[in-house]
């Protein structure tokens, strides 16, 4: 595959870019964490969305080192913001029980400067389906070093209740999927409902994740959800201190 080899070479090449997208907290409408979202900005192909690219790099294996700079750019830029905001990072399984993964993590904090409670990790349910003890023992030794992590994707796939039992999950991230639902599904509203009682239940923060529009952000913010990611209050973007520089997502 033409791709595959491209990208062993995309990240020598420096052709990998990261974008933010804002969370926000409620009532104040306040900027309060940003996720870090990678493109790869192909010279032929234009920006390619990870859609295109990560499938391939979890097949390949070459995730590892693309999960590596993803977060080594991702600390070296969020330590140089103004803000000095969160920023949160997504990982693959496969990342996760890379030898060395705490080791490695480390030493980019230590080398970016980035402060550890800045950090947020973003796991899958998927993360817990091959090892769930060894995915377990690597967030827990992660946790050690004062970054926090998210379950990320919640209320899609077979994201379960007892893996938010076994693991001290920082936050919850409601899926998109529950969230698009919300407009056309009473049974959505339900599901969303009782995910966001089942945060406050258990004392873990919630944030809504693909909010488009100002009707499904009444009903989040009515039920109590005070965290929202979405369009409705930005896309991915480069972020303020490199805005001007770089063409935007669309
Ligand atoms: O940005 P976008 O919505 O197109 O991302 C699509 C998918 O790619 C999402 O599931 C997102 O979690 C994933 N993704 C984006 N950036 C990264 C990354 O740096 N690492 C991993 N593992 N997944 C990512
Ligand atoms: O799987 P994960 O939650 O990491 O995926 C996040 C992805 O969702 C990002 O790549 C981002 O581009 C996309 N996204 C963020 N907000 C919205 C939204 O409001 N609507 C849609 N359709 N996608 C969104
Ligand atoms: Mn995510
Ligand atoms: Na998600």
């Amino acid at each position: 595959r033409r791709l595959v080899d491209d990208m062993r070479q995309a990240i020598a090449r420096n052709e990998l870019e990261l974008h933010y997208q804002v969370q926000i907290r409620l009532p104040a409408e306040e900027a309060v964490s940003y996720e870090a979202l990678v493109r790869w900005r192909h010279p032929e192909r234009g920006l390619v969305p990870p859609n295109d690219f990560i499938p391939l790099a979890e097949q390949s294996g070459l995730i590892v080192k693309l999960g590596e700079w993803v977060l080594r750019t991702a600390c070296a830029e969020a330590a140089a913001w103004p803000s000095q905001l969160p920023v949160s990072v997504n990982l693959s399984p496969l990342q996760l029980v890379a030898p060395n993964f705490v080791a490695k993590l480390k030493s980019i904090l230590e080398i970016t400067g980035m402060d550890p409670k800045r950090l947020e990790l973003e796991v899958t349910e998927s993360c817990f389906i091959a090892d769930g003890a060894k995915a377990g023992a690597v967030l827990h030794a992660v946790k050690q070093l004062g970054v926090s992590i998210s379950m990320d994707d919640f209320g899609a796939g077979y994201s379960s209740l007892a893996m938010l039992n076994s693991f001290p999950f920082d936050k919850i991230k409601l899926d998109r999927s529950l969230i698009e639902d919300l407009n056309s599904s009473e049974k959505s509203k339900g599901i969303v409902r009782a995910i966001l009682s089942l945060g406050t239940a258990l004392d873990v923060p919630v944030i809504a994740e693909g909010v488009e529009t100002i009707e499904q952000l009444n009903y989040l913010c009515a039920e109590g959800c005070v965290l929202i990611q979405g369009y409705y209050y930005g896309r991915p973007e480069r972020h303020l201190a490199t805005r001007g520089l770089l063409t935007d997502d669309e």
